[in-house]
C-alpha cells in the first residue's frame, strides 16, 4: 500500500492524497461508506460505483464473522469475491461492535467474551483470531483490536483500557505479519489510537502508535457522545503526532460539519452509518442543509430532492414523491434516501479535496459547515 500527498491547504492542516491497495486507488480525502454485514444497506454495488461514486466500503469483522460465518467467506474466495465489490474493502475488527451490541460481554486480557445478538451463542475475540478473521475476509485494509472506551470514562478506567489496547495491538501485529494473505494480494493493518477525552493519554498512545509505523493509523474512542468540540481539540492533538506521511483514518464519523472540520485538523479517512441509517429514517443531507422527508413542508414539493448535487436518485425523484414512499415504508423509500445520502457525502468529500488542491480549503469550509448544517 502506498500513500502520495498530493496537496496541502495552506490556511489549514487539510491534505489531499492517494492511497493505492491491491483493489485500486483512492482519493483522499475520502469518506468510506459502512457495509456492515457485507452490503452498505439498500444499495446495489452499482449504484455505489456510478451513482454514489464510493472508492471504499467498510465491513464488521463482528457481523460477518457470526453470519455468513468464516467458512462461507473463505469458500467464496473473500468479500470481493461474495459481495461483488471489485474495490478497496476495509474492516473493522470488532473492537467496538462487540462493546456497542453484544448484550454481555467480558473484557479479560486474552481478549473480549461475548455472546452473540443474534443467537446468544458464546465467542471469544482475541487479538490474533481477530487478525486471521480479517485475513479471511480477505479486506485490504484490516483494523487492530482495541477496546472504544465510553463517555465520560473516568482517568483510571481509560488509562488501564488504553494500556491494554496497546498490548493487543502488539499481538495484533505480531500475528499479522506472521501470518500471508489468503488470496494472493496484500492487506495493510491499521492500528488504532485510544485515550478517552484525556490529553496525556491521547499525546501517549498517539507516540505509541506513531513508533510502530505502519502504513496508515487510526484515531478511535471519539464521536461517542463528547461534545464536537472537545473531539476536534483530541484529533488535532493527535493528528500532530502521527505521521504526516500516513494515512490518518478518525473511526465512526460523523456529521458533514464534523467531517469537514476534522479535514481541516488532517484527517484524511472517515466512516459513519450516519448517512446510511439517518436516510432510512427520512433524515437527508443535502446542499442546502438538512431536511426531514417526513415533514408535511413536502408534501406536494415536486421539485427534485436536490438538484445542485446532482446524480440520479437525488434528480429523477421528487421530494413528495419520497415522502410518500417513506410514509407508505416502502422499501423503494430506503433505497432512494440511502443512495440520495451518500452521493452527498462522497460529494462532499471530492469537493473538499477540490478546493485543497485549489488552495481554497479553510474560507470554504467555514461557509459550507453554517450552510449544510441548517435545518429546512
Ligand atoms: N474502535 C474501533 N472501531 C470504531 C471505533 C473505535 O474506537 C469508533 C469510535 N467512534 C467507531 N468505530 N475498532
Amino acid at each position: 500500500m502506498t500513500f502520495d500527498l498530493v496537496a496541502k491547504d495552506p490556511a489549514s492542516k487539510a491534505r489531499a492524497g492517494e492511497l493505492t491497495t491491491a483493489h485500486g486507488t483512492i482519493q483522499t480525502p475520502i469518506f468510506m461508506p459502512v457495509g456492515t454485514a457485507g452490503t452498505v444497506k439498500a444499495v446495489h454495488q452499482r449504484e455505489l460505483k456510478e451513482d454514489v461514486k464510493a472508492q471504499i466500503i467498510l465491513g464488521n469483522t463482528y457481523h460477518l464473522y457470526l453470519r455468513p460465518g468464516l467458512n462461507v467467506l473463505e469458500k467464496a474466495g473473500g468479500l470481493h469475491k461474495f459481495n461483488g465489490w471489485d474495490r478497496p474493502i476495509l474492516t473493522d475488527s470488532g473492537g467496538y461492535q462487540v462493546f456497542s451490541l453484544s448484550g454481555t460481554r467480558k473484557i479479560i486480557e486474552d481478549g473480549v467474551k461475548f455472546r452473540s445478538h443474534i443467537d446468544g451463542s458464546s465467542h471469544l475475540f482475541t487479538p490474533e483470531n481477530v487478525m486471521d478473521t480479517q485475513r479471511t475476509i480477505g479486506a485490504d485494509i484490516i483494523m487492530a483490536f482495541d477496546e472504544c472506551t465510553p463517555y465520560p470514562c473516568d482517568y483510571n478506567y481509560a488509562k488501564n483500557s488504553m494500556d491494554r489496547t496497546h498490548r493487543w495491538l502488539q499481538r495484533c501485529i505480531d500475528r499479522f505479519d506472521s501470518t500471508e494473505p489468503k488470496y494472493g494480494y496484500e492487506q495493510t493493518l491499521f492500528p488504532i489510537v485510544q485515550g478517552s477525552t484525556y490529553k496525556d493519554l491521547r499525546i501517549q498512545s498517539a507516540e505509541m502508535i506513531a513508533s510502530k509505523n505502519r502504513p496508515g493509523n487510526a484515531i478511535g474512542g471519539l464521536s461517542v457522545g463528547e461534545p464536537a468540540e472537545m473531539m476536534y481539540e483530541m484529533t488535532e492533538l493527535v493528528c500532530d503526532i502521527l505521521p504526516s506521511d500516513k494515512p490518518r483514518y478518525l473511526m465512526g464519523v460523523g456529521t458533514p460539519a464534523n467531517i469537514l472540520e476534522n479535514i481541516a485538523l488532517g484527517v484524511d479517512m472517515f466512516d459513519c452509518v450516519l448517512p446510511t441509517r439517518n436516510a432510512r429514517n427520512g433524515m437527508l443531507f443535502t446542499t442546502q442543509g438538512i431536511i426531514n422527508i417526513r415533514n408535511e413542508r413536502w408534501k406536494e414539493d415536486f421539485s427534485p430532492i436536490d438538484a445542485e448535487l446532482g446524480g440520479y436518485a437525488s434528480t429523477f425523484y421528487s421530494k413528495a414523491y419520497l415522502r410518500h414512499l417513506m410514509h407508505a415504508t416502502e422499501m423503494l423509500g430506503a433505497q432512494i434516501a440511502s443512495v440520495h445520502n451518500l452521493t452527498f457525502y462522497l460529494w462532499l468529500v471530492r469537493q473538499a479535496r477540490e478546493q485543497i488542491i485549489a488552495g481554497t480549503f479553510a474560507s470554504w469550509k467555514d461557509v459550507m459547515v453554517k450552510k449544510l448544517m441548517t435545518r429546512l
